[in-house]
């Protein structure tokens, strides 16, 4: 898989190029670019933002270094890449997009910041690509770079050959939709708190049925919006 990041920070993601995806980006699973919005822009001062039509807070990111930049990335490619740009007005990422993501060939990340970009960006790059809006969630961030760091990890490790240990991603597999049991390791007393003796059984029926409890336990106290879908 491909990655472009369009960022105007980005140093930001120094660490996302080392972590999990280092060594899938070694052995050319994972091919991340990142890039500098700014190398699209013509003026002295290198200007992406400007003021917004209609009055209002802040400032918007301005279409011309976009559509460059998107020109430049898309330029001779034989399949349409999924160009995803963060925003807190886009739909929910979810594991289940994190999924779909991670059989696409080439993804394009484009990072807004101030109060966003300029909305005929996404119209232009939806003649180039497959365009998604992702929020990553109800909260506010200061822009994308964030959630394209939590998006690039969810995705990246769900490709073939990322994640070190591949039981870790089959036991995932048969995900239904509750929270994770607790876990524990040695040793089996730590001040004075015991592990639960039934991890020490050695009867695989009793723990299996012991977690699954706690799964729906738990699902019900933290996360009751899980048990209702
Ligand atoms: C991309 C710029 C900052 C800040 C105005 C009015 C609500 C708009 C995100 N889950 C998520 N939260 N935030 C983002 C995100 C934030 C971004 C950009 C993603 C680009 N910003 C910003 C304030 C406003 N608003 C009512 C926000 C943008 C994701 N993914």
């Amino acid at each position: 898989m491909r990655i472009d990041v369009v960022s105007i920070f980005p140093s930001y993601f120094d660490g996302l190029t080392l972590s999990l995806l280092g060594k899938a980006r070694d052995s050319g699973i994972l091919d991340l670019h990142v890039h500098d919005l700014r190398d699209w822009t013509h003026d002295r001062h290198r200007t992406v933002d400007d003021t917004p039509y209609g009055g209002g807070a802040g400032m918007v990111m301005k279409p011309e270094p976009w559509g460059l930049a998107l020109d430049d990335l898309t330029a001779g490619l034989d399949t349409r890449p999924t160009i995803i740009f963060p925003s807190p007005a886009g739909e929910l990422f979810r594991q289940s997009t994190a999924r779909e993501l991670a059989h696409r060939e080439h993804l394009i990340f484009g990072c807004g910041r101030y109060e966003g970009i300029d909305e005929r960006v996404f119209e232009y790059a939806s003649t180039l690509g497959d365009v998604r809006l992702m929020s990553l969630g109800d909260y506010v961030l200061n822009g994308g770079e964030v959630a394209v760091m939590a998006m690039t990890e969810a995705i990246g490790r769900l490709i073939p050959g990322v994640v070190g240990n591949p039981e870790s991603l089959v036991e995932e597999s048969h995900e239904d939709g509750l929270l994770e049991y607790p876990s524990y390791t040695k040793p089996s007393t730590w001040r004075e708190r015991e592990v639960p003796p039934v991890l020490l059984s050695g009867n695989h029926g009793a723990i299996a049925a012991w977690r699954r409890e706690q799964q729906i336990e738990r699902t019900r106290q933290r996360r009751p919006d899980l048990l209702a879908e």
